[in-house]
């Protein structure tokens, strides 16, 4: 499998809870996704990408065979194992002198998921650096305690409820950059953000969330999609599969999940103390 870790990557990701850059798809294919994403705005709205949130993999045909990459399921099979369900997908996008960010956090908080074994791939549309507000990690965090997160509700956040982890001493925080193309890998727990974007180039990405099939639930029962392998637990149902382009069926059941995150599932992060 040509996208495989090597036990040394592995390891790293294993110790440090991040792995990057590996190679997804070209910088041509990154543009003609980025151009896909791009045909979406006035059609969802001014911008599209902020209702593109959770499960985006079914809005389109092209999102979900990016979320079925076999060179990115090569990597994640190479940290969960070979049954592989992507539990949802997220554009992040910003503009070219865009002032907004996304504030640290564990996507553990607030994914409902047992036990927290999820990777996210976050795939480049344009290229990802420092300059334009490339994703942060904090390293070996997600072998820390859970984080307490506090909701902002900061309209500048891209998060739904500005969820934030206050006080990280930000001194090893690594910044992960990426070519158009490229992508990184993260572990549920390991805390991350992201600064304003204060360039004159945007940056834009989709994060792919992946977890082995034996995963609970801990929000009900709710869908996934099965990307490799075999589901012999029946823990998710199945999310629908895009038939075309903003498939309505599909776009539908995105607004659904998507309000449905916004507030019981992150009502319920609260109720466990962790927001
Ligand atoms: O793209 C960003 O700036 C944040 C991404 C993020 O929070 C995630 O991938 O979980």
């Amino acid at each position: 499998m040509t996208g495989s870790l090597s036990p040394a990557q592995v390891e790293h990701f294993r110790r440090e809870g991040w792995l990057y850059p590996l190679d997804a798809i070209s910088p041509e294919e990154a543009a003609a996704n980025l151009a896909a994403l791009d045909s979406y705005d006035g059609k969802l709205g001014p911008d599209a990408t902020l209702r593109l949130k959770i499960k985006a993999q079914v809005v389109a045909p092209w999102m979900t065979a990016l979320g079925r990459n076999p060179r990115i399921l090569d990597a994640v099979e190479s940290l969960i194992g070979p049954d592989i369900l992507l539990f949802g997908a997220s554009v992040f996008a910003k503009r070219a002198n865009d002032t907004r960010f996304v504030s640290w956090h564990q996507d553990s908080a607030y994914y409902g998921l047992d036990p927290h074994e999820e990777v996210t791939a976050w795939v480049a549309l344009t290229p990802s650096m420092t300059a334009n507000g490339c994703l942060r990690v904090l390293p070996r965090s997600h072998l820390m305690a859970d984080f307490r997160h506090e909701e902002t509700y900061d309209p500048q956040n891209l998060l739904a409820r500005g969820q934030s982890i206050q006080g990280i001493d930000e001194s090893e925080a690594v910044n992960m950059e990426l070519r158009a193309g490229q992508f990184s890998l993260h572990h549920e727990r390991t805390a991350h953000c992201s600064a304003p974007n204060p360039s004159d180039q945007r940056r834009v990405g989709v994060a792919f969330f992946f977890m082995p099939a034996h995963t609970r639930s801990t929000l009900g029962r709710r869908g996934a999609m099965l990307v490799r392998g075999e589901d012999r637990h029946g823990h998710w149902d199945r999310d629908p599969e895009p038939r075309m382009d903003l498939d309505p069926v599909c776009l539908d059941y995105l607004e659904k999940m998507w309000a449905g995150y916004r507030n019981s599932e992150v009502k319920q992060a609260a109720e466990q103390g962790l927001v």
